[in-house]
């Protein structure tokens, strides 16, 4: 190990000498290098995954762990009296996405490259990301978060490209963040980064800026606000300087390892990550027809090239452009589009695959699903509903392309380096090997009944509950009681995600309370959640949340018995502190809208019990752990699916008869939190239940107190609990993003 020498030249100090931001860098510069010289897998055909999103979360600790020096690191430092969490603590996160689409890129790059397979992620060098939130008066407010230092994983290289838009062109730079797989190789995350971005034009410290300068604004953030046609513009250029980008790679690269482009197939192959990428399929059939193939064979090429995975089935959040937009900003591909549309009108009737509508827009997905090789769901249940309800028109036309790909989760990261006592714990009962074969799990079912393992297994829980509890308290001041139970519900805020049905418990616990009926053990319900700025409905929830938890905290009455948390600026860092302590996690979302939901695997794997509807991949985690070991409730996706197509569901119903609802609802405009909170915003979400309540919280209300109230009971026979969570531990290995990737590469990549 090298990081004393390191040190002796870059701060002519000792281990001993150096601050903590010292050690961080010098630690930075040391893995790097280790990176780098790691073998890189190349191979004939490669794997580019596009991602408007890649939620790499800090790489410090993970590096070490892939590269198999984190012990060594973490008694070299304190030898020296030196401690390695102290010095993780300095590194920033990237936030470099939102939520669960993003965090399945950044597991899925670590298992390519665990798996040795050739592939690279492509994606934007976003400046400030996604934004930081804080809350003010109870409301969330937005902040630019800029994480590039002077010192960053980032090495810029000398890969650039000129990229034409209507009316200027744009010179895009690409940076490199070596990802460092378990064992022996690594991968690179490609971001690509606009030459003449300019941070100085965000307004003042929000995050506002001149969204019209796209030279200047391109890559300052995530998602920026699209409540403007403006800002939907913005959107299309971002989205084409990254697919244009990845495309001239994509070619180059391919013609390095021997591509005559007529065979491109079999040099690349490209994971479309949601409707974000799209316009690659357009982009390479304009750049392979101006290296003279014709437009007939350069579709064909690329039709064979791209694959489209789906991660919604909002209808609302399936991207459309208004072809005008396309248009302004990249004229350039409007000919193919109208080619692309043309040929689907000759060959069917039927509008709704048309990829032009009626009204002049463009449906993204319909591009992938023609003109790719490969259209995949992220768990069984999705792709069930993709084939025969969403999609069931291009199911119809092509049903070979359809497959499901239940999504995975890195195990590096969600076991071994966010919980090492639970680690080491089933390192000790089981051996080493489910690191890399995480099927091994399943040998803990031989300890199900064993009463020690049971008791250590609680124990291990207990320190990280002090560990949040500890974290919590140092970085945002929150008081957490460890021998409380914790609830824990952490995702993008989301009305289908029902964080309100969480919070319309919260109320009715609280009046439960007060008239005596109190808990046998305290109930800490916690959230992490962050709703995109133009999202007013979530941003009233946020609001709602937090006007509960100051009216329960200063009340002597009910605060002993129930405390709501909704911690700051949710991102990775505080989902690997929060999932580890995690006794009970909520899976709420309304059965039928979430496509899979990752976090739920995270939670199981490490000894937490879901409280969830049937949906997404908590089918299958229902599946697998059997319903002992799971609190189901609610209605099932086929009633839900069939009462949106009846569109009969009237919300006030539910609350005129059923008594808890009524008092519950009413509550978010009583006196009691309209003293605390904005009339405006508890009255407009007031109103959006009882006139709409479109994601039916109402209609699973009583099933979901049913199911908690039963979770609370039987978390008091300790020892039965404890069985539970080892069970949901023992069965997690199918959720290992390893599996995962290797079923794209079987199926539909095959590198
Ligand atoms: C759409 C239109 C315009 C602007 C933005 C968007 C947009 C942005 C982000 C649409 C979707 C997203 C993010 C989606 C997402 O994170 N989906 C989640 O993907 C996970 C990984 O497959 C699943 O587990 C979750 O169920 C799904 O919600």
């Amino acid at each position: 190990m090298n990081l004393e020498e390191i040190l002796k030249t870059q701060c002519s100090k000792s281990i001993r000498e150096c601050s903590d931001a010292e050690l961080y860098c010098a630690l930075l510069e040391m893995t790097k290098g280790m990176a780098k010289e790691k073998e890189s897998v190349q191979g004939k055909k490669k794997l580019y995954y596009i991602s408007a999103e890649f939620l790499i979360g800090k790489l410090l600790s993970n590096n070490l762990i892939n590269l198999g020096i984190y012990d060594d690191v973490k008694a070299l430092l304190a030898k020296n009296g030196k401690d390695l969490s102290k010095v993780e603590e300095i590194e920033p996160e990237p936030s470099l996405g939102n939520g669960g689409l993003g965090r399945l890129a950044a597991c899925f790059l670590d298992s390519v490259a665990s798996l040795g397979l050739n592939g690279d992620g492509v994606g934007l060098n976003y400046h400030y990301g996604l934004f930081r939130q804080t809350f003010q008066n109870n409301l969330q407010q937005e902040t630019p978060n800029p994480w590039m230092e002077k010192e960053s994983w980032l090495t810029r290289t000398d890969t650039v490209y000129d990229i034409p838009f209507g009316g200027f062109t744009l010179r895009s730079r690409m940076y490199d963040i070596d990802v460092t797989g378990y064992g022996n190789r690594t991968t690179k995350l490609h971001l690509f980064d606009v030459e003449s971005v300019d941070e100085s034009i965000v307004e003042g410290d929000g995050i506002d800026f001149d969204k019209e300068d796209i030279a200047k604004n391109l890559t300052l953030f995530l998602y920026p606000d699209d409540s403007d046609d403006e800002g939907r513009i913005l959107r299309i250029y971002q989205q084409y300087f990254m697919v244009s980008s990845a495309a001239r790679l994509i070619l180059d690269e391919a013609r390095e390892r021997g591509s005559n482009l007529h065979d491109l197939y079999r040099y690349a192959t490209v994971q479309i990550n949601d409707t974000h990428p799209t316009m690659v399929i357009p982009e390479l059939i304009r750049l392979l027809m101006e290296q003279g193939i014709l437009m007939e064979e350069a579709i064909d090429i690329v039709s064979k090239t791209c694959a489209y995975t789906n991660h919604t089935i909002l209808a609302e959040a399936l991207e459309t452009w208004p072809i005008s937009f396309l248009e302004k900003a990249v004229p350039q591909l409007l000919p193919i589009l109208y080619e692309l549309h043309n040929r689907v009108v000759k060959a069917y009737r039927d509008q709704s695959v048309y990829i032009i509508d009626e009204e002049q827009r463009v449906h993204m997905a319909h591009i992938d699903i023609h003109y790719g090789y490969s259209v995949n769901g992220v768990a069984y249940l999705h792709t069930e509903i993709l084939k025969h309800t969403e999609l069931r028109n291009f199911y119809n036309i092509y049903p070979e392309k359809f497959n499901n790909k239940t999504n995975g989760i890195t195990f590096r990261r969600w076991l071994l380096h966010c919980n090492h006592p639970l680690a080491d714990f089933i390192e000790e009962l089981i051996g080493p090997g489910f690191k890399k074969d995480a099927m091994e799990l399943e040998k803990l079912a031989a300890f199900a009944e064993d009463k020690d393992v049971r008791m250590r297994l609680l124990s291990v829980k207990d320190v990280a509950k002090k560990e949040l509890k500890a974290y919590l308290e140092k970085t945002q001041g929150i008081q957490l009681d460890e021998t409380s139970v914790f609830d824990i519900q952490i995702k993008r805020l989301h009305e289908y995600k029902r964080q309100q049905l969480n919070a319309l418990y919260v109320i009715h616990k609280y009046f439960e309370i007060k008239e005596g009926k109190k808990p046998v053990r305290p109930i800490t319900v916690l959230f992490g959640a962050k709703a995109a700025p133009a999202y007013v409905i979530a941003k009233d929830i946020i609001h709602l949340i937090l006007c509960l938890q100051q009216l329960i905290d200063s009340d002597p009455e009910v605060s002993p018995y129930l405390k709501v948390v909704m911690v700051e600026n949710y991102n990775v860092t505080l989902a690997e502190k929060l999932i580890p302590a995690a006794d009970i996690h909520e899976q709420i979302s309304l059965a039928s809208k979430e496509a899979s939901g990752t976090s739920n695997m995270k939670f199981m794997l490490n000894g937490a019990v879901a409280l969830g509807t049937m949906d997404g991949a908590n089918v299958e985690i229902a599946d697998l752990v059997g319903e002992d070991n799971i609190y189901i409730f609610g209605e099932s996706s086929d009633t839900v699916i069939a009462r949106y197509a009846k569109a009969d569901y009237v919300s006030r119903t539910y609350y005129e008869n059923d008594a808890d609802i009524k008092r519950a609802v009413d509550f978010i405009v009583g006196s009691e939190l309209l003293k605390i909170g904005r009339k405006e915003n508890l009255e407009r979400l007031y109103q959006e239940l009882l006139k709409k309540d479109w994601f039916m919280t109402f209609p699973d209300f009583r099933a979901y107190l049913e199911a908690k109230e039963r979770a609370f009971g039987d978390y008091e026979d300790r020892q039965a609990w404890a069985k539970k969570m080892l069970i949901n531990i023992s069965k997690a290995g199918f959720f290992s993003s390893d599996r995962t990737i290797a079923q794209y590469n079987e199926e539909v990549w095959k590198l």
